[in-house]
């Protein structure tokens, strides 16, 4: 009925000879739009979100059928209103709706081409290849692993030979996956090009309210303030790794071999604290004995994570979180393990998704998701299009600001973890551990996206993806793989994010960001001493700050939001370079005589 009355007033415009101007959409139009715009893709959203829910719960052939089928008419409501929208280009309207429009545009990251068939092509591609991954195994020591008994391998072996073959079999899994990317990566650019995009790099590079090549740079910019740091810490664990293993496996110059490191992706170090603790000066508790010792299972590390938030006055999680929730991994079935948090109804239907193990990364990670769950019930109240982090860096670093505070001997004790929080002579021990995290993840969080950059820009091609992977992970991260890499494999593809088509360059962000809000928080909270012994837990002025932050989402540019509370109002890595300086001399020390770098 509605596109026979839109029709008959398209013939009579054509039968009347009124000026073009009187035609010309107007603001008012635009507006209307947008709102008819938001209610369409907020009924589609709730659609997806739970078909996403359940392939992601019960990874069966139907599962990824309906998925990839309700992924494919999203991906099309989505194109019709992308192309609808360009008719308001240069209409002059309210603030909100020029900021809505800008957005719509930015709203998938999946885009696909306007043609039949090619939106359907490209959600299939997607739910295949995060479900490749996800259930992604290989043959080991006469047993066949998951990617959560690799990581264990990684995490606890100081074996080279078992690290090498967990190493080896996990990125065994994903050669399969090598040609679908390519395609993918194809279809994904026609749609951002489709849009006025460059490529769909470009259109990632977009979501920071300022020009893509800007945003490029500002990565640039704040991994310059701290790579001086990043290879004092390279140069510091790779003579210590040359200490436990020798020459033969690791040598004394050059990149450090990425089994190594205890995580499959060298992202983050913690797990080899004991190879690399400095001489002399001992940590006196183990996080990851503690939670053990004392008796906490998954639901309790969740239940505790909540009690952060909560003791900043924000309102404890929805029954329902705790219902519909999956916290443990279940035995009896396929499940999406990599870690998540969801909205299913953009009101307060939250809930996290994670395979939890009982040790201090996961103590991490849960305070890191729920981070996600606050923030998206605080910005429920904003009509759809801002429902969303100020930008995606923000939405990734509000769990890792809480965990700041959260990994503090102090906070530790108050929780009844510890006993007596340690003095000034465990600082170093302490900043170590957490410049195993924090730091050692910078170069990471940075070359991902390089990759994909080039992928998307044609720089570099599927002959090379491997090569070229391996390239910036040299070049950032100072480091080699265990052996010669074999001629199909596809190493990006057994990264999560790449296989389930996630953009990477948030967690860098966030990164800096963290440190940025807790150098605020510990301000305003009045804290006078070092920055990584402030914990900010119970400071309900702090609290009344974060939630007026979370609740703008996505209805400014981010620079107002984060000049709110931190009264600054640009990136900047000043603040980890400050929270980590105790280590920066120590480091240096033992350096000495080094010849530092790769
Ligand atoms: O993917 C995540 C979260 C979910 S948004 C678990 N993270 C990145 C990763 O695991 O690679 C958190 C840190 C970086
Ligand atoms: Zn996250």
């Amino acid at each position: 009925m509605k596109s026979m009355l839109l029709a008959a007033s398209a013939a009579a415009a054509l039968w009347t000879a009124t000026p073009a101007a009187a035609q010309a959409p107007t603001g008012l139009d635009a507006k209307a739009f947008i709102e008819r715009a938001e209610s369409r893709l907020a009924a589609m959203n709730e659609y997806a979100n739970r078909a996403q829910w359940v392939r992601a719960n019960f990874i069966t052939e139907d599962s990824q059928w309906i998925e990839a089928k309700v992924g494919g008419e999203q991906k099309e409501l989505f194109t019709e209103l992308a192309k609808e929208a360009t008719k308001f280009d240069g209409v002059q309207t309210d603030a909100a709706t020029r900021r809505k429009l800008k957005l719509l545009k930015l709203y998938l990251s999946l885009p696909a081409p306007d043609r039949p068939g090619a939106a359907a092509e490209v959600a299939g591609l997607a739910t295949k290849l995060d479900s490749i991954y996800s259930t992604g195994k290989f043959r080991y020591g006469g047993k066949t692993l998951t990617l959560n008994d690799a990581e264990d391998i990684l995490a606890d072996s100081r074996d080279p030979a078992a690290l090498k073959a967990a190493w080896e079999g996990w990125h065994s899994i994903s050669p399969v996956m090598k040609a679908d990317y390519a395609r993918l990566a194809a279809l994904l650019n026609e749609g951002s090009r489709g849009m006025g995009f460059k490529d769909t790099g470009a259109l990632w590079r977009s979501g920071y309210d300022m020009e893509p090549d800007a945003f490029a740079a500002e990565e640039d910019r704040l991994w310059k303030q701290v790579e001086p740091f990043y290879k004092q810490l390279h140069c510091y664990v790779r003579s210590r790794l040359n200490a436990q293993y020798g020459d033969a496996v690791q040598p004394k110059t050059g990149p450090i071999r990425a089994d190594l490191l205890g995580n499959m992706w060298a992202q983050q170090w913690g797990h080899i604290y004991d190879v690399v603790q400095p001489k002399g000066v001992t940590s006196s508790y183990s996080l990851d004995k503690l939670l053990v010792d004392k008796g906490y299972d998954a639901v309790r590390m969740v239940k505790t994570g909540e009690g952060f938030y909560t003791s900043l006055g924000l309102e404890p999680l929805p029954q329902t979180f705790w219902e519909r929730s999956l916290i443990v991994r279940p035995r009896d079935r396929e499940v999406v393990c990599h870690a998540s948090a969801w909205d299913l109804d953009d009101k307060d239907d939250i809930r996290i998704k994670m395979c939890t193990k009982v040790n201090a990364e996961d103590f991490q990670t849960v305070h890191h998701e729920l981070g996600h769950n606050f923030y998206q019930r605080a910005y429920a109240g904003q009509p759809f299009l801002f429902k969303n982090g100020a930008n995606d860096g923000f939405h990734e670093a509000i769990g890792d600001f809480v965990g700041l505070s959260a990994f503090t001997p102090t906070y530790l004790k108050q929780i009844g973890l510890i006993d007596t929080v340690p003095g000034e002579a465990e600082d170093i021990p302490f900043l170590l551990k957490m410049a195993l995290d924090k730091i050692a993840f910078m170069p990471f969080g940075l070359m991902v996206d390089k990759w994909r950059w080039q992928v998307f820009d044609g720089s570099v091609d599927p002959a090379h993806y491997n090569e070229a992977w391996w390239a910036l992970k040299l070049k950032y991260q100072g480091l080699t793989p265990p052996g010669p890499r074999p001629a199909d494999a596809f190493d990006p593809g057994a990264k999560y994010h790449v296989a389930a088509g996630v953009p990477y360059a948030r967690y860098f962000m966030a990164h800096v960001y963290e440190f940025q809000f807790q150098r605020a928080a510990c301000a305003q909270s009045g804290w006078k001493g070092p920055l990584h012994r402030c914990s900010i837990y119970g400071q309900k002025q702090v609290g009344e700050k974060l939630n007026a932050m979370l609740q703008a989402g996505q209805s400014q540019p981010w620079p107002e939001t984060l000049k709110v509370f931190t009264g600054e109002s640009r990136a900047d890595a000043s603040a980890v370079v400050e929270y980590f300086k105790p280590l920066e001399g120590w480091l240096a020390k033992q350096n000495k005589g080094q010849q530092c770098g790769w």
